[in-house]
């Protein structure tokens, strides 16, 4: 496994780490489910079992979740406090489409549900870069680029802003991007 890569936006920490999501202890863990939030394959599966059948019982009650949004529950068995469902867009290559702000949206509203709801850390998989073949590299980019304007905005009162790659593919591919991202702006650094 690589070391982690920290990175900082002004006061908070934005971390690059290879891994499971479902052993975060963080405040939150970003779900990557889809607009039935009934469960299904990939992260979305490995939470819902580490979780336990609690987690399928408290999705039902929210109903439906759109693309590019996101929902928040509690994390019952998991070290997280929260899970924050964010359903992410199946890619969509051709020119017009709503992809990138669908994916740029989930995250930004797992963001503002996990200040809402008094978390300091919160931890992504790569939305959309499973099942629905949303390419690793765009996917950084949208991701991290609307992390960092959401934590340049104002004072979020998060502290940290964990992305954690299944894959070294996935870990690579986010490493680039922030790297590039640090390059290009003033208040994003690398440790
Ligand atoms: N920890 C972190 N990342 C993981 C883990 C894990 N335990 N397991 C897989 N990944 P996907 P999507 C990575 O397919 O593309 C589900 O069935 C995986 O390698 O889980 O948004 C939902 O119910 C990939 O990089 O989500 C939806 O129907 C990333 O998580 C649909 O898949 C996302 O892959 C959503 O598709």
């Amino acid at each position: 496994m690589p070391e982690p890569i920290i990175a900082h936006v002004g006061d908070i920490q934005l971390e690059l780490t290879q891994g499971d999501i479902t052993e975060q202890a963080v405040d939150a863990i970003v779900n990557a489910a889809n607009s039935s939030l009934t469960g299904g394959g990939g992260v979305d599966g490995a939470i819902h079992r580490a979780a336990g059948p609690q987690l399928l019982e408290a999705t039902k009650k929210i109903g439906m979740c759109a693309a590019g949004d996101a929902k928040i529950t509690p994390g019952f068995q998991l070290k997280a406090k929260y899970v924050i469902h964010a359903v992410g867009p199946i890619y969509d290559a051709r020119p017009g489409s709503k992809s990138p702000e669908q994916l740029a949206s989930a995250h930004q509203r797992s963001l503002q549900l996990a200040v809402e709801n008094g978390c300091k850390t919160v931890a992504f998989p790569a939305i959309s870069t499973g099942v629905y073949r949303y390419p690793v590299d765009k996917a950084a980019e949208v991701a991290l680029k609307t992390t960092h304007q959401f934590l340049s905005a104002e004072p979020p009162a998060l502290t940290l802003v964990r992305f954690v790659l299944f894959s070294a593919g996935a870990f690579s591919a986010f490493e680039t991007v922030l790297r590039q991202l640090a390059a290009n702006t003033d208040n994003l650094t690398i440790a």
